[in-house]
């Protein structure tokens, strides 16, 4: 062979090789961009609205969580479906209103009541994904029963790290209840050590920080599948706890308590950004829907500041049901977006069934809309013409229509418009106005259309567990109450 012939035979093996690799780097390609998008859902617990940076929060910094919102979409009108812990995870976990099943209330942590949690003729987000092929894990607060049936390894998650009730203390030497059954009075069962799945593992590190590393194990693990991660942080709900790395960011801050929520919530914002870094480092940044949001409003005895919002957690008033809430996905929403329509925790199982293409024609209908189309601007209407709260224990009643909300609490009647009046100061019924009270009863004939839907409380709740008999499964059934059947105007 010459040296022109070589140079033709290196020239013609050249071709063939860019070709191959244009052929792989094609298929690289495509499969990213037809691998199904991860998903993880980061809670806070009792967070108010005005404490993140991105709601206008001036005393307490959090650059990470912040990135959620600046490099997303940040919600300014963002609610739960309860504004309470246990039923508002109900809600968003399976995308339908939890008074739908019974889900009214905290759960009893009694462990030997096997329906104190989501039934399993509903299904919670991991079930929904496990079909398509998804993997997925919880670290930190459950809440939806702690049964062994209800456990959130046989609820669709592959893995859990964390506790079975509604709080925990922070620090590891006051973990030293070893299970529920242990437990003989009140609040004990924040000392219980945590479950790694159904085994007891002993911890060194506070909890948060500890639930920020596991976040970041199983992000590395995970990274080739699908996969649905929920960190179900604790903080900032009490108790009031915090360790010297975060206390010293805030030593400023001359009220303790608001000192010491104000470094749990940085040491959430730490984890945030872990999570966020790994995405990056993993190359899945792109591919991750992330979401961050609380479970509900400030609570009065968190020193949480709910900002304008009147109210709190356990109200019906924006203070108890609407949250600081972001979403952050790269490659589809466009980075820096207020959006002021009103969505709920209920469209996170949505938006990722529509953008993972999950068939659930056989399933429950949702509550819930995929809210990527309303993101990107390709879908100009509201995704909610209406949404509804209610307190059966409490006994009050809640719609949001375009920014009128009605509130009815046992037959006390209110209407806001939350255009000009964010606080819900002025009762609109007080104005003897005829416009205002069609558009009341309009909302409470809503309402009361919706409420024949519900079911009236499945189980018992927390605050039943008799501790000497444990022995809750005598709960009954309570009857339905009849809020605002006697509505004065
Ligand atoms: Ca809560």
């Amino acid at each position: 062979m010459n040296m022109k012939n070589n140079l033709k035979y290196l020239l013609a093996l050249f071709a063939v090789y860019s070709l191959s690799i244009q052929a792989i780097n094609s298929t690289i390609s495509s499969n990213k961009q037809t691998k199904k998008p991860n998903l993880i859902v980061i809670l806070t617990d009792d967070q108010g609205y005005k404490d993140v940076g991105f709601n206008g929060s001036t005393d307490i910094k959090t650059p990470n969580i912040d990135r959620i919102a600046n490099e997303g979409t940040r919600f300014t009108h963002g609610y739960v479906s309860y504004p309470v812990c246990g039923p508002s995870r109900a809600g968003l976990l399976t995308g339908r209103y939890q008074d739908r099943f019974g889900f009214v209330g905290n759960p009893t942590i009694d462990p030997t009541v096997d329906n104190a949690g989501i039934p399993k003729t509903e299904k919670n987000i991991a079930e929904v994904l496990k079909p398509a092929g998804y993997t997925s894990g919880i670290l930190g607060k459950w809440h939806m029963g702690t049964h062994p049936d209800l456990h959130p390894n046989k609820r669709g998650f592959d893995h859990f790290f964390g506790f079975l009730s509604g709080g925990h203390q922070y620090f590891a030497e006051d973990l030293t209840i070893n299970d529920l059954s242990q437990v003989t009075k009140k609040w004990q069962w924040y000392r219980t050590r945590l479950l790694r799945n159904t085994t007891r593992v002993d911890t060194t590190e506070y909890l948060t920080d500890e639930l920020s590393n596991e976040a970041v194990d199983f992000i590395k693990r995970e990274k080739d599948n699908p996969f649905f991660l929920y960190v179900a942080y604790n903080a900032p709900h009490t108790p009031l706890q915090a360790s010297k790395k975060y206390l010293d960011r805030y030593s400023h801050i001359k009220n303790k308590k608001r000192k010491t929520y104000a470094a749990m919530v940085s040491a959430v914002d730490d984890g945030v950004g872990q999570i966020l870094l790994t995405l990056k480092e993993q190359g899945i940044d792109d591919n991750t829907i992330v979401f961050f949001l609380s479970d509900n409003g400030g609570a009065k005895n968190n020193a949480s500041d709910n900002g304008e919002l009147r109210g709190g957690k356990t109200d019906p008033f924006e203070g108890g049901v609407r949250v600081p809430f972001a979403v952050r996905w790269p490659s589809k929403i466009p980075a820096g977006i207020d959006y002021h329509k009103a969505v709920s925790s209920l469209d996170i199982l949505a938006t990722i069934v529509g953008e993972a293409k999950v068939d659930i024609s056989k399933n429950k209908s949702l509550d819930g809309v995929n809210l990527i189309p309303y993101l990107t601007g390709e879908n100009k209407g509201q995704p909610h013409d209406v949404l509804f709260w209610r307190s059966f224990d409490t006994g009050w009643a809640a719609s949001l229509a375009n920014n009128s909300k009605m509130i009815n609490t046992k037959g006390n009647a209110k209407l806001f418009n939350l255009n000009d009046d964010i606080g819900e100061q002025t009762n609109l019924l007080k104005k003897n106005n005829e416009q205002n009270k069609s558009q009341y009863k309009k909302q409470r004939i809503q309402y009361e259309l919706w409420n024949e839907e519900l079911q009236d409380p499945a189980f018992p709740r927390l605050g039943t567990w008799d501790f000497t008999n444990q022995n809750t499964n005598k709960f009954k059934k309570e009857k339905l109450n009849t809020i605002g059947k006697d509505d004065e105007i």
